[in-house]
């Protein structure tokens, strides 16, 4: 089924230059970017992706990372996007990730791991809604 799903390269990644490294397997996997920008994400917008983990004792450390430097946003399409996108992030722990995976290759720390990516259809559609407007997604 074709789906849209939302990825965001950490700050880790756009700090470590690894960037392309990133998208290059997203792009060989046969997804495809209709979506990108960069953003400095602020706590408020932060809280908001993140409001699931509210009540994690990790949440303020995954706030202050994801709003301490630019990340970059990509929505990304394709068949089944939703689940090639997790397989190709890895698991949550990078120590624990495949080691050809996109965390378990650049991954640091479980906080600092790098990528991520939306992990249902309703996250998708609505992380998607988060940092998106509609008219900066293209149909193509
Ligand atoms: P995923 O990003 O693999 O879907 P989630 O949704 O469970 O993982 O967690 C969201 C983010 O919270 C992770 N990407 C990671 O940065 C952070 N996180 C998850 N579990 C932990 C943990 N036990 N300690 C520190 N940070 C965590």
């Amino acid at each position: 089924m074709r789906e849209r799903t939302l990825v965001i390269l950490k700050p880790t990644a756009i700090e470590n230059r690894i960037v392309g490294k990133i998208i290059e397997p997203i792009e060989d996997k046969g997804l495809k970017i209709v979506g990108a920008k960069m953003l400095w994400i602020d706590r408020d917008l932060a809280e908001k992706h993140y409001a699931e983990h509210r009540a994690k004792p990790f949440f303020e450390k995954l706030i202050e990372h994801i709003t301490s430097k630019p990340v970059m946003l990509l929505a990304v399409e394709g068949e089944n996007a939703i689940a090639a996108m997790r397989q190709l992030a890895g698991a949550t722990d990078p120590l624990e990730a495949e080691a050809g995976s996109i965390r378990g290759r650049f991954g640091i720390g479980i906080t600092e791991n790098v990528i991520h990516a939306s992990d249902s259809r309703d996250s998708a559609r609505r992380e998607i809604e988060l940092f998106f407007k509609p008219e900066e997604l293209y149909t193509y």
